[in-house]
């Protein structure tokens, strides 16, 4: 990824390497000219500080910080706005996202994005979610995912122009979509066609997180039975979600994607509500036989959703955007254009500029 690889090499190390005094390692083990350091404690298996890598890459994202796209998809009325709320009101980043605490969400009309640089550790994160408006309720829904596709797309057009220019920024502003989470109807049946035609479109483009909407109106029972359903049927449609088994590195990854896998699609409940329950300020939903805390792992799965899409699988997102779908279309782009001419980009609506 452009902020997080490995910092070139410099005249100076960032970090001095350690123990001081190894002098350079030429040729092979026990040539014997080992000892010969400033002095004298240095040896050919002397400490190099190849591992010092790690803490020069901190440094730099430190520095930089990075960029972080989610956008959130599905039909009409499922929950996506509240579930955008709910990751900025969450521990992500515990604010609002402007509407105040009564207000109603209204429906989503366009494609917006919201963003919110979140400081932890001392690193930068620039959290953008990408709200788009519902679809389905047309007659026709035939290519209903053509909008989403575009915006896409022109986020990968941007970062491949900023690639071309002869005078490149140091660091261009990353738009591109990270992740689609795509929200199931909690419908306890199968999944609609609709569903799986703009899964398996975008599918191509982006990486695809199928979640389970509005979760509190199904029984435990039904969330399971539900969930191996959606699991099937994603399976039998040939529909490749994130992570993809083709992208596992190693047996390490394929066993923890394996789990990851097999406990997806994550119910999730949004709320941007808080109530107070046993003394704690939670978010929650309230309905008359208690307070559907939305951050329990017991009452729902978007904690663990949260913790895979930050904690554990941000990196690899980020790489995989990078390195297979925006190769992908990068490709594609410069065969169209026969490699050689200047690309020139439609202006692209709703955008958002790194702040970082
Ligand atoms: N029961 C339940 N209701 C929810 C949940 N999340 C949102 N809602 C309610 O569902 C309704 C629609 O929520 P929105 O967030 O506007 O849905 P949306 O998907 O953004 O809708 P569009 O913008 O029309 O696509 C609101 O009344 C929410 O309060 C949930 O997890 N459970
Ligand atoms: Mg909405």
């Amino acid at each position: 990824m452009s902020e997080i690889v490995p910092p070139e090499v410099r005249p100076k190390p960032a970090v001095p390497a350690k123990p001081t005094g190894i002098s350079s390692v030429h040729g092979s083990q026990g040539s014997g000219v080992g000892g010969q350091g400033a002095g004298g404690g240095s040896s050919l298996l002397g400490y190099i500080g190849i591992d010092t890598i790690i803490e020069q890459m901190r440094k730099k994202t430190m520095k930089t910080g990075f960029d972080f796209n989610i956008m959130v998809v599905g039909t009409s009325g499922l929950g996506k706005s509240t579930l955008v709320n709910t990751l900025f009101k969450s521990q992500v980043s515990r604010r609002s996202t402007g509407w105040s605490r009564d207000e109603k969400i209204p429906r989503t009309v366009e494609i917006k994005a919201v963003s919110h640089v979140i400081e932890e550790g001392g690193v930068k994160m620039k959290l953008t979610v990408i709200d788009t408006p519902g679809f389905g309720d047309q007659i026709n829904n035939e290519n209903c995912w053509d909008p989403i596709s575009k915006y896409i797309n022109e986020q990968y057009e941007k970062f491949l122009k900023e690639e071309v220019n002869i005078a490149r920024k140091k660091r261009i502003p990353d738009t591109r979509v990270h992740c689609c989470l795509y929200f199931i109807s909690p419908t306890g049946h199968s999944l609609r066609q609709l569903d799986t035609e703009f899964m398996k479109n975008l599918s191509r483009m982006v990486n695809i997180i199928p979640v389970i909407a509005k979760s509190d109106t199904l029984t435990v029972e039904e969330k399971i039975e539900f969930k191996q359903r959606v699991r099937k049927e994603l399976e039998i449609s040939g529909i490749e979600f994130y992570p993809q088994k083709e992208f596992d590195e190693d047996m390490e990854d394929k066993s923890d994607n394996d789990k990851i896998r097999e406990a997806m699609p994550f119910a999730v409940v949004g709320s941007d509500k808080e109530y107070q329950v046993n003394g704690k300020r939670v978010l929650g939903r309230k309905t008359p036989w208690g307070v559907v805390e939305v951050e329990n792992p017991i009452h729902c799965e978007f904690a663990q959703l949260r913790d895979f899409l930050i904690r554990s699988h941000l990196q690899d997102l980020k790489e995989v955007t990078h390195n297979i779908h925006y190769e992908t279309y990068r490709a594609k782009r410069l065969n169209d254009n026969g490699g050689l001419h200047p690309i020139s980009t439609a202006p692209s609506g709703d955008t958002q500029e790194s702040n970082l």
